[in-house]
């Protein structure tokens, strides 16, 4: 070893690993700090979900479609714990560097900060106070690596001191000197300070707008209670109404946009005659009507989870856009969400007899904040991404020409209309059952024709149509069931279902992007 290094000799100075852990702690000290501070202010400018964010809108298309059939709705925890690792793995080797290149090494420390802090500054929803989360993290997170580093040099040093023994190069782990323990002491407290402030962050990011005091208006015009439901005799099929806890989740938002209604407003504008704002309670006097709508997501696999159905409360869109006056031209209603998602619907699917909401309740209950709180889009037949703009704050007048929505820009269909799809519920995937009677049984939609007929067959032979359950309207899925004496040996089950218009579903693989999985969903199973 030469004395390369403007500092001590690279003999004096602990093993680099005590470096990498010194700045990677740090690192994290300044995160924890950063998202502690973003906890208060604004949640998603937290340096890690930020970065993340950032992540999420710059993931191609086919490796989104591939996270999430992969990891489902696990892909957001997976993807911040990626972005994480991947920091920690940097911040790492900035202490590498720093062993003998003590100011580039900070510097790359600041760096992986400031990075945090441009991705805050770029998101759609940024504003002045955004900036704050990334810039305590870069000061936090130098000065903690800056602090540690020196503990370390002055460990080295006593070390390197004939009196105290051999040098910590190769005695790191062994020496046992009252510098190690200071050391050691000193990676505790970084570690502390950064689980203490991730976690009080976290749990402040969590906390979010209470829906407890919205009392939601009487509709104008009421529907009959929903009719009987087959799940208390079909024992695994999903229920009629799905529960909104039960309710599927898909959204790009790593933090719940915490909406309160005082500040919130939906705005109408764009190619209209009388461009509006209205408050909340200004939206709670209109005229609500009540409809029962499944909703699907276009990501959904063939026999996937990411459909449900509910019924909702709210205004027609229509009766919105009929207020402001819609332009001549305009074929697209553009909608964004208060934490920067935009998307677009076609004019028609707002305007027509499906009655498209601004949807206020879900199931009886003010939305619950993952499903959009306090004010969503639905538009019956059209997949979430074209018609379910959740945390909705503007509906803009514009034509697909003029205004491109986030997944339209990433090459999805512009217009998507729901497949007729069906899905065996019962029995599960490579189950097992005794010979014998076997109910068989699921769910079926076509939103805007309606099913009409629900048909199984086993191992490739002949179709035999099954039950339905009730009905409640053409946008909101049927149950069906089968009863199957069910032979030993092992069986695979095929559903299809037919719509009102007397089309078939088509047995046609399709993968969801870009507009939609279609096929016949099989089940395997084995019948002793
Ligand atoms: N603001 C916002 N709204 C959104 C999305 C989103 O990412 N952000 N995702 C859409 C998609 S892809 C779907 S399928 C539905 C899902 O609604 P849910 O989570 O209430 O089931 O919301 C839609 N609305
Ligand atoms: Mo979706």
């Amino acid at each position: 070893m030469t004395t390369t290094s403007p500092q001590t000799a690279a003999t004096q100075r602990p093993a680099r690993g005590w470096y990498a852990l010194g700045t990677l702690l740090a690192t994290a000290a300044g995160a924890g700090v950063g998202h502690l501070v973003a906890g208060f202010v604004a949640p998603e400018s937290s340096p890690v979900l930020a970065v993340g964010s950032t992540v999420i809108d710059a993931t191609p298309t086919p490796v989104k479609e591939w996270a999430v059939s992969t990891f489902g709705t696990a892909d957001k925890p997976i993807l911040v714990g990626s972005v994480t690792v991947v920091t920690l793995i940097l911040a790492g080797l900035a202490g590498v560097v720093a062993r003998r290149r003590r100011t580039l090494g900070l510097a790359i420390v600041g760096v992986l900060a400031v990075l945090a802090l441009a991705a805050a500054a770029t998101r759609p929803t940024a504003s002045a106070v955004s900036l704050l989360p990334g810039f305590v993290t870069a000061v936090v997170g130098v000065l903690a690596a800056g602090w540690f580093l020196g503990v370390l040099d002055r460990w080295g040093a006593a070390s390197a001191d004939p009196a105290s023994g051999a040098g910590p190069d190769r005695t790191a782990h062994g020496d046992g000197t009252s510098g190690r323990r200071t050391v050691l002491a000193a990676a505790a407290g970084l570690g502390a300070v950064a689980a203490t402030g991730g976690g009080i962050g976290q749990s402040l990011a969590r906390s979010t707008a209470s829906t407890g005091d919205v009392v939601l208006p009487t509709p104008a015009t009421t529907l009959e209670p929903l009719p009987q439901g087959l799940e208390e005799m079909v024992r695994g099929v999903s229920s009629f109404r799905t529960p909104n806890d039960a309710f599927y989740r898909i959204d790009t938002a790593l933090v719940i946009p915490r909406v309160g209604t005082d500040g919130w407003k939906l705005t109408v504008d764009g190619m209209v005659d009388n461009p509006f704002s209205l408050t909340f309670e200004e939206l709670l006097k209109l005229p609500m009507i009540e409809k029962d709508i499944t909703l699907t997501c276009v990501s959904n696999e063939v026999g996937g989870p990411y459909v449900g159905s509910a019924r909702w409360l709210g205004v027609p869109v229509r009766d919105l856009l009929e207020r402001a006056g819609v332009q001549q031209g305009v074929d697209q209603i553009f909608s964004e969400s208060t934490e920067g998602m935009t998307i677009s619907t076609p004019l028609q699917a707002l305007m027509d007899d499906r009655d498209a909401l601004v949807a206020v309740g879900m199931n009886g209950k003010p939305l619950p904040p993952v499903h959009g709180f306090p004010a969503r889009l639905v538009t019956p037949g059209l997949y979430g991404f074209v018609g379910a703009t959740k945390w909705l704050t503007k509906l803009t007048a514009t034509t697909y020409a003029q205004k491109t929505a986030y997944w339209t820009g990433k090459d999805w269909a512009t217009d998507a209309p729901i497949y007729t799809e069906s899905r065996i519920d019962t029995p599960k995937p490579l189950s097992t059952a005794k010979a014998g009677k076997i109910v068989v049984g699921g769910v079926a939609w076509a939103q805007q024709r309606g099913i009409e007929k629900v048909e199984v067959r086993v191992d490739g032979g002949d179709w035999a149509e099954a039950k339905l359950g009730n009905d409640a309207g053409i946008d909101y899925w049927r149950q069906w069931y089968w009863e199957w004496d069910a032979p030993a040996g092992r069986h695979t089950l095929e559903v299809r279902a037919t719509d009102e218009t007397g089309e078939v579903q088509t047995e046609k693989r399709q993968t969801p992007f870009p507009k939609g999985a279609t096929g016949w969903h099989s089940v395997v199973v084995t019948i002793e």
